[in-house]
């Protein structure tokens, strides 16, 4: 079994204690991130809760996905983060006073932000049904993820080369990755007027630095002050990025809905004919054969962006892959990202940029590996098996926080963050 190296009262412990997390940090209609960072709803963060929910508590695994695309707007976008109207301003910054979704003419009644992250809710929604089946859910979602991937083909793929653009490091969900530095630099950077509330929750070295928020709230600011409009991103936008992660979410996503058509006697033909295009376009356009890797491209440029991410190894997560593709980044994942050792670092060890506690800089997390153990899982099944019994083994040594010191497992950012527990309560089962 998949958990043979942990003795199995412990393993009993993890899980408890794992729902003891997720039951903490639900509120009656969605989850939170963290009771302390991160107050709202965010839009990945639900994705992953939820399949960590549909194992023991199904409906709450659905209300979750469905509250968050209650907020869903009028153009398909899936906010990254939708408001509670109970949470003050002062909790989180920046809040809905900046944002002011409101003003824009596609919103939602709620108050949310207006840009978006890496859609694998399909994917979660696909897994919730398969862990508790319940088609009249699928029937409900199926046309929302459907809008959802509508709004990423027709509104962000500003180069028209198939690549599905972000506006925002946060969009990535990998906030000050490396692989942003080089196109974050052409951003112009602008005094906060506002207070940063995470560093008030977590040490400031493992954060992202003022700068970096100096830039993210300047491109928020634009984008906002455009209207949330994204007709003229490669002329008036400083930030336009095709990122694998993101790109290879829309193809999985195009898969999982196949799945789903299917099941609920929807036609899947033209979900499979999109994911494979999606596949090959980011073969041709996105995978680096020096490297072995996939990289992220600045489309503002049209320069390839030269950084060993983690966010490279995820296209793993396409079913059609090639498999001499596949080869290559396993290779990668085993000689450069030490999956043998643990779990991948978000950024590869001996990179010009590396820090150990450092958020994205470094740091391992939960969700990333867990979607490698997803890639993994048809095609190296012994590998995928190793990942899993680290998640297993960092979280039981470490608690249930947001990042890991990838060599010491030493935990760092916020404590009882919700993905952690959620994706290894979905590998314990
Ligand atoms: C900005 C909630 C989110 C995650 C992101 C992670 C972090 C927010 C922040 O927290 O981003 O969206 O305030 O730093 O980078 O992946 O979804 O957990």
């Amino acid at each position: 079994s998949r958990t043979a190296t942990v003795a199995a009262p412990a393993i009993d412990d993890l899980r408890e204690a794992a729902v003891r997390v997720l039951s903490a940090n639900w509120t009656g209609t969605h989850s939170v991130p963290s009771r302390t960072l991160y107050p709202h709803q965010w839009s990945w963060d639900s994705a992953f809760i939820a399949i960590g929910l549909a194992g023991w508590a199904p409906e709450r695994a659905r209300r979750e996905l469905l509250t968050l695309f209650d907020a869903q707007w009028r153009d398909g976008r899936v906010p990254h983060i939708v408001f509670s109207p109970s949470v003050p301003e002062e909790a989180y910054f920046p809040g809905p006073a900046f944002w002011r979704s409101h003003e824009a003419p596609a919103a939602p009644r709620a108050a949310t932000s207006g840009i978006v992250q890496p859609p694998v809710h399909a994917l979660a929604a696909w897994r919730v049904h398969q862990l508790a089946p319940d088609r009249a859910f699928l029937r409900e979602i199926y046309p929302r993820l459907v809008a959802q991937q509508e709004y990423l083909r027709t509104h962000r793929r500003p180069a028209g080369d198939g690549l599905v653009a972000i506006v925002h490091p946060w969009e990535s969900g990998m906030d000050n990755s490396p692989a942003w530095d080089e196109p974050l630099a052409a951003v112009p950077a602008e005094p906060l007027r506002e207070r940063r509330r995470d560093i008030t929750h977590v040490a400031p070295d493992e954060r992202p630095t003022d700068l970096d928020y100096q830039r993210y709230v300047a491109l928020a600011t634009a984008y906002r002050d455009g209207g949330y409009r994204d007709d003229r991103l490669l002329d008036e936008h400083a930030f336009v990025v095709a990122d694998p992660l993101f790109n290879a979410a829309y193809g999985a996503a195009e898969a999982a809905l196949a799945d789903i058509a299917a099941e609920i006697g929807g036609d899947p033909c033209p979900h499979l004919e999109e994911a494979e295009a999606v596949t090959r376009t980011m073969v041709d356009r996105l995978f680096d054969p020096a490297r072995n890797l996939f990289l992220a491209r600045d489309l503002l440029t049209g320069k390839a962006l030269p950084v060993d991410s983690v966010a490279g190894l995820i296209p793993l997560i396409l079913p059609d892959l090639p498999g001499d593709i596949a080869d290559r980044l396993i290779d990668t994942a085993v000689t450069r990202f030490g999956i043998y050792a643990g779990l991948p670092p978000s950024y590869a060890p001996g990179g010009p940029a590396f820090e150990r506690a450092r958020y994205w800089r470094g740091p391992a997390w939960v969700n990333t590996a867990w979607l490698l153990w997803h890639g993994l899982r048809q095609r190296r099944a012994e590998l995928a098996t190793l990942l899993a019994e680290s998640i297993i083994r960092v979280t039981a040594t470490s608690g249930f926080r947001e990042y890991f010191d990838p060599f010491t497992w030493e935990g760092h950012g916020c404590h009882d963050f919700g993905w952690s527990a959620a994706l290894t309560l979905d590998v314990l089962d």
